[in-house]
């Protein structure tokens, strides 16, 4: 990977790297990709996740890197899958959260970005509220299909999603901080 990155973006998950780097770019901002499977502790709070991420992230790549943790929290199940989010997708996935979800169906999507560089860890929080819709709409990935934004379409769908999400939010609060360093 060429050195020439402001920093990197460490995950299995591309589609999080993709609209990472095309929101990082519209802040002047470039980012790399180290692809790897993160050690993910087991913790209630998206937080203690990623800084655990961050921290196997830079002993493995050695260079300033961030992570990201989600979490979808849906207000009928009091607030799952949460911090589980990514077992819950793999399980039962969109089609069983559909089925579980009651009448009441507000959501929201949470984004903490974490960056480190050996001396210096600290994370970035954002969220977006949102519901989930009735029935799949649209072939994003995740749960793209089931979260509908701030413009009445599944992210899936949305032409809006990458200047209005969690992830946008927290990035554009890393960018800020980083840009200043
Ligand atoms: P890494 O930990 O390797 O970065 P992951 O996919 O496991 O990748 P998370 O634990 O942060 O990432 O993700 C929680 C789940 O939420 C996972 O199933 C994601 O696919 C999903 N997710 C996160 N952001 C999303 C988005 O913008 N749209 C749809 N699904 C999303």
């Amino acid at each position: 990977m060429p050195p020439s990155y402001d920093v990197v973006f460490a995950s299995s998950n591309r589609h999080k790297y993709s609209e990472a780097r095309q929101i990082l770019d519209s802040f002047g901002m470039t980012l790399g990709f180290f692809r790897c499977r993160l050690e993910e502790l087991q913790s209630d709070s998206l937080v203690r996740i990623a800084a655990g991420k961050a921290r196997d992230a830079f002993s493995r790549c050695n260079r300033p890197v961030i992570v990201e943790d989600d979490g979808l929290f849906i207000d009928s199940l009091g607030g799952f899958p949460g911090p589980y989010s990514s077992y819950v997708f793999e399980t039962i996935g969109n089609r069983g959260i559909l089925k579980l979800v009651g009448s009441k169906r507000s959501a929201k999507f949470v984004s903490v970005i974490t960056y480190c560089d050996g001396t210096t860890l600290k994370s970035f929080n954002a969220s977006v509220n949102g519901f989930i819709s009735r029935r799949q709409s649209g072939s994003g990935w995740g749960y793209d299909p089931i979260f509908v934004g701030s413009d009445s379409e599944t992210f899936a769908r949305s032409k809006l999603k990458n200047e209005s999400s969690h992830r946008y939010r927290a990035l554009k609060k890393f960018s800020s901080w980083f840009l200043r360093m």
